[in-house]
């Protein structure tokens, strides 16, 4: 697939305005509705999230322009990393095992400013009582 069109984008996940950006919770289940396009990722601080919640980020690469791929990874993630084609959504599961604030970034080069491309997650002790909260770029 080179492009979706993100009006045809119709995967449950899918974030299609930045407006739209959220982390929600669902018991130990922690879902971040992320949008990248070049050169950020909304959210990009996220944190109250706690040692033993899973993290399913749902990013949906917002680009209209065939040739602008965004990649995803997240430090300490075992399983892989996202290459997310155009108009496209796609999941990557995270169970974090540590306290921390860990990085996420973009994994594929995609303008002059990729190196840009990052955001942070703070993971708490396990019962900490931080609530969920989320911002962009501050
Ligand atoms: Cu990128």
């Amino acid at each position: 697939m080179r492009f979706l069109k993100i009006e045809e984008n119709t995967h449950p996940q899918a974030t299609k305005s930045e407006k739209d950006a959220r982390v929600e919770r669902k018991g130990r289940e922690v879902h971040v509705y992320m949008t990248s396009a070049r050169s950020h990722f909304a959210p990009d601080n996220i944190e109250g999230v706690r040692v033993g919640d899973t993290v399913l980020w749902h990013v949906t690469n917002l680009e209209q322009d065939w040739d602008v791929p965004h990649g995803f990874a997240v430090l300490g993630a075992h399983n892989s990393e996202l290459l997310i084609m155009p108009g496209e959504t796609r999941t990557l599961r995270w169970e974090p095992t540590a306290a921390g604030v860990y990085p996420f970034y973009c994994t594929d080069f995609c303008s002059a400013l990729h190196q840009e491309m990052q955001g942070y997650i703070r993971v708490s002790p396990a019962g900490s009582a931080t609530e969920l909260g989320w911002s962009l770029g501050n």
